[in-house]
């Protein structure tokens, strides 16, 4: 279903099977070389959020090729086949059209959300790229917020993600604020072999060439 222009939400898009293998390889991937960590923000705070990243490592506010916040390693290389599972989104939410052959994320951001995380309302403008940014939700339900690209307030509309579920965020909505005000816990069931708590990979272009 189209949320807003650009902005496609697509339920129930990854299979109980691919749920379990990204489970499976995020668990790796949060092993290192750079370890899933609450990011530590300018101001002195942290997020709630857990994070590690592929291909470049996201930093308030900039992309890295090393982790110089956390254990100085370099990041994990972004894996050809996430790339492929972001045409095949793309073509799931937009169809079969001429962006979809270019699209080329070459960073993903993994977050983890206990039962109390939220992310607050934000752009994500540290991308040199218009290109879509594609969401996969997995674990427990969230309440996610789209809103629009003024500022973090009204009007913004509000979408329950729940594992396996889709979204895409191209055209006018790529550069929307957004945030995940709370998490419902106990939402997922085993199926994906998370033990509660909520996965969201966000696969991206950065434009920051090689
Ligand atoms: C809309 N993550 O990592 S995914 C983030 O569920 C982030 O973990 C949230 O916001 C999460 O920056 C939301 C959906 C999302 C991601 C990027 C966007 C929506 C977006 C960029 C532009 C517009
Ligand atoms: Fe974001």
């Amino acid at each position: 279903a189209q949320v807003a222009p650009g902005a496609v939400h697509v339920p129930e898009w990854l299979s109980v099977e691919q749920q379990r293998e990204l489970v499976t390889a995020c668990r790796e991937w949060a092993r290192g070389p750079v370890p899933l960590r609450h990011t530590a923000l300018p101001g002195g705070g942290v997020m709630s959020v857990r994070t590690v990243c592929l291909g470049w490592h996201w930093q308030p506010y900039r992309y890295t090729r090393t982790a110089d916040d956390v254990n100085g390693a370099p990041v994990a290389p972004f894996p050809e086949w996430l790339g492929e599972l972001g045409r095949a989104a793309l073509v799931a939410a937009y169809g079969q059209e001429s962006p979809v052959r270019a699209y080329a994320p070459d960073t993903a951001l993994i977050n983890f959300y206990d039962d109390a995380a939220r992310m607050g309302m934000h752009q994500d403008k540290e991308e040199r790229s218009g290109a879509p940014v594609v969401s996969l939700s997995i674990g427990d339900t969230c309440v996610f917020r789209f809103g629009n690209t003024e500022n973090r307030g009204r009007p913004y509309t509000d979408v329950e993600l729940a594992s396996g579920d889709l979204f895409v965020f191209g055209g006018p909505s790529r550069f929307a604020f957004h945030g995940v005000p709370r998490i419902r816990p106990g939402t997922a069931g085993p199926a994906t072999g998370m033990s509660g708590g909520r996965l969201n990979l966000t696969l991206r272009e950065t434009g920051l060439g090689v």
